[in-house]
C-alpha cells in the first residue's frame, strides 16, 4: 500500500498512527505542498480530491483521513480501534465527525494563517479561530471528565483527535489549559506510534 502524504500534516500523521498500530506496511510518498504538487494533473487524476493523504491499496484509492482509518481497520485483523458493536462504533463515529466539524478546523485556519500566509496572516482570524479551538477543547475536557472516554478504549477518534492536537501545539497553541485533555493527551505522546509520526518522523512504516 502506498500513502500519498505530508509529514506536517495532521490528517497524515493519524493514518500513520493507525498504521504503526496495526503493524501495517505502508510506503510513504511525500506529496510537495509547498510546489503545488497535490494540483497537478497527474495527482488530481489519482486522488480526485487534490488533497492529502490519499491511499492506493492495487487498484483501489482512496482519500479523507477517518475513511482510510476506517478501511485499514476493516482490512486488519485487529478491530479494537474501530469496534464492531453498533452503539461503540457510533460513539467512535461521533467523536470522529467532531474533530472534523469542531476541533480540527480552528486549528487548520491557524496553521495556514501562520505557515503559509506568514506575515501576511490575518491576526482578527488567527484570534477567532483560537477561540474556536479553545471552546472545542473546553468540550472534549466536560466529555473526558465526565468519565466518558472519547471512544471507551483507545480508538480511531483517539488518533484523530491527538493528530489535531499534535499540530495545535506546534504551531504554538500552548500549553492546553485543560488538564484532563493535557493527561489524556500525554498518555497518547507515550505510544510509539505517536512518537514515530510527525513533523520529526525518522521511520516510515
Ligand atoms: N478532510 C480531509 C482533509 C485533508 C486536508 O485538508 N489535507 C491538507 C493537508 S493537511 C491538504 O491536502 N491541503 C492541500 C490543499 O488544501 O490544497 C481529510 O481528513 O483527509
Amino acid at each position: 500500500m502506498k500513502l500519498y502524504m505530508h509529514p506536517f500534516s495532521q490528517h497524515c500523521r493519524r493514518v500513520l498512527m493507525l498504521c504503526h498500530e496495526l503493524n501495517l506496511e505502508v510506503e510513504c510518498i511525500a506529496v510537495a505542498l509547498d510546489r503545488g504538487e497535490h494540483k497537478t494533473e497527474d495527482y488530481m487524476t489519482l486522488s480526485r480530491t487534490g488533497l492529502i493523504p490519499l491511499l492506493v491499496d492495487g487498484d483501489f484509492r482512496l482519500a479523507e483521513s477517518h475513511a482510510i482509518m476506517k478501511y485499514l481497520s476493516a482490512i486488519s485483523a485487529d478491530r479494537a480501534f474501530y469496534p464492531a458493536e453498533a452503539r461503540r462504533r457510533a460513539h467512535v463515529d461521533m467523536w470522529l465527525d467532531w474533530n472534523h466539524t469542531r476541533l480540527n478546523p480552528p486549528v487548520q485556519t491557524i496553521a495556514i494563517q501562520q505557515i503559509m500566509m506568514k506575515e501576511k496572516a490575518d491576526r482578527s482570524v488567527v484570534a477567532a479561530a483560537h477561540d474556536q479551538a479553545r471552546e472545542a477543547l473546553g468540550i472534549l475536557d466536560r466529555a473526558l471528565r465526565s468519565g466518558e472516554s472519547i471512544g471507551g478504549a483507545t480508538t480511531l477518534a483517539d488518533f484523530s483527535i491527538a493528530s489535531t492536537l499534535a499540530l495545535y501545539e506546534l504551531i504554538g497553541g500552548g500549553t492546553l489549559a485543560q488538564a484532563v485533555v493535557a493527561a489524556w493527551f500525554q498518555e497518547i505522546k507515550r505510544r510509539p506510534s505517536f512518537q514515530k509520526t510527525g513533523p520529526a518522523m525518522t521511520s516510515q512504516t
